[in-house]
């Protein structure tokens, strides 16, 4: 199960129609960067490059060119197949390969860049997305090249892509449904082998086997197994401690297929029992959950349904006797409620506020972080935007 040509070939469409006549988008799959001596960090795609090609692999160029009529054309450049590197990294793509991904069909090598670009008339225009980290920005050694990017007037496609990456198609849903299902199934597995004394890391371990086992790529980001008051750090992932009876652990953990995040998160006791205290404050988050995802549709202001969120809190705390003693929710409760997932687990989205759209994918994660009670307690679900509300994935 991949991303069609159909849908790379649609949204290269798409973002063509938004660029000026006379001018090239440039985009840049990325380079390996170094880690030490000769070892390298693992390669990421750059997520713009991969949702325009499906392509996951370093030292790639897609050209979008548009000339003075507003004629579209596309061009990808892929390194030259090196017979004595295959022997240590494997074989690259090759541009049949590249051709069926992409549904691109003018694949060149990159070395006939300059020539290529320079063939089309000099742009007037030359756009590049503006936000990539440094090693996914586009660089050549080539004076031509140089020369010709010098000259032009540069333009920035990130608003491009976040307005375009914010709205899922059916077949991007499905993808994250599916990491989503990964997601689900290998916590069940994990959880069910949870018992005081195993440490966190195992927790995490025996997770990111069980997803790769499913068939996912890996994991969408690193999962956070955060024991007793550990929980109370949002984005805690040495995951070292070990677990005790009597506490609870928070799970936030998502597997990746294709490319696309699932991203949910639970909170279980570590004996499989929970204290008093610690069923009224998992009962508030799961309830509050509820009415938030019965809140997500069309037309709702994540502004808003943040203020909703402090406010229900407020209310269900004041109610069990847990509000913090300055009366300020914001003391339990110190996070969004929630944010667009898709290629990244953040995934992009257009400045300012965000106001709910169909085909949007978000995700509901209300959470209450009480150090005094060593706990911290998150539920999350993703939900897909759909006419009338939502649908948790
Ligand atoms: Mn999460």
């Amino acid at each position: 199960m991949a991303l069609s040509q159909i849908f790379h070939s649609e949204k290269r469409k798409y973002l063509a129609e938004a660029l000026d006549n006379n001018s090239i988008a440039i985009i840049y799959s990325g380079r390996q960067i170094a880690m030490s001596a000769d070892a390298n960090y693992p390669f990421y795609t750059n997520n713009n490059f991969y949702y325009l090609t499906g392509i996951s692999e370093p030292e790639v160029v897609l050209i979008l060119m548009k000339n003075s009529q507003g004629l579209f054309s596309e061009k990808l450049f892929i390194e030259e197949a090196d017979l004595e590197k295959e022997k240590w990294v494997g074989k690259k793509i090759n541009r049949t390969q590249a051709k069926d991904i992409s549904g691109i069909n003018e694949i060149f090598y990159s070395k006939e860049m300059s020539k290529e670009i320079k063939c089309s008339k000099k742009p007037g225009v030359i756009y590049f997305d503006f936000m990539v980290p440094k090693h996914q920005s586009f660089k050549t050694e080539d004076d031509d090249l140089k020369c010709l990017l010098k000259n032009c007037v540069l333009k920035d496609l990130h608003p491009q892509f976040s307005k375009m990456r914010i709205i899922k198609t059916p077949e991007e849903v499905r993808m994250i449904k599916k990491a989503n299902a990964l997601t689900k199934k290998a916590f069940r597995t994990m959880a069910s082998e949870l018992k005081p004394g195993m440490f966190e890391y195992e927790c995490a371990a025996l997770f990111e086997y069980c997803v790769k086992n499913e068939g996912a790529d890996g994991l969408a980001f690193e999962t956070i197994a955060a024991s007793g008051k550990n929980a109370t750090t949002l984005h805690y992932v040495s995951n070292r401690s070990k677990t005790k009876s009597g506490e609870l652990i928070l799970f936030d953990l998502g597997a990746r297929v294709q490319g696309y995040c699932g991203d949910i998160s639970r909170t279980i006791p570590v004996n499989g029992e929970m204290t008093g205290t610690q069923e009224k404050a998992w009962n508030i988050v799961a309830s509050v959950q509820k009415e938030l995802i019965n809140a997500y549709k069309p037309g709702a202001d994540m502004k808003d349904l943040q203020e909703l969120t402090k406010a229900l809190f407020s209310d269900k705390c004041s109610k069990a006797g847990l509000l913090p003693k300055s009366g300020d929710i914001s003391e339990f409760y110190y996070h969004g409620i929630g944010h667009p997932l898709g290629l990244d687990t953040h995934d992009l989205r257009p400045e300012g506020d965000l106001v709910l759209a169909p085909g949007m994918v978000m995700t509901v994660e209300p959470g209450l972080y009480i150090n005094e009670l060593r706990l911290g307690i998150r539920i999350e679900d993703d939900v897909v935007i759909t006419s009338k509300g939502c649908e948790v994935l």
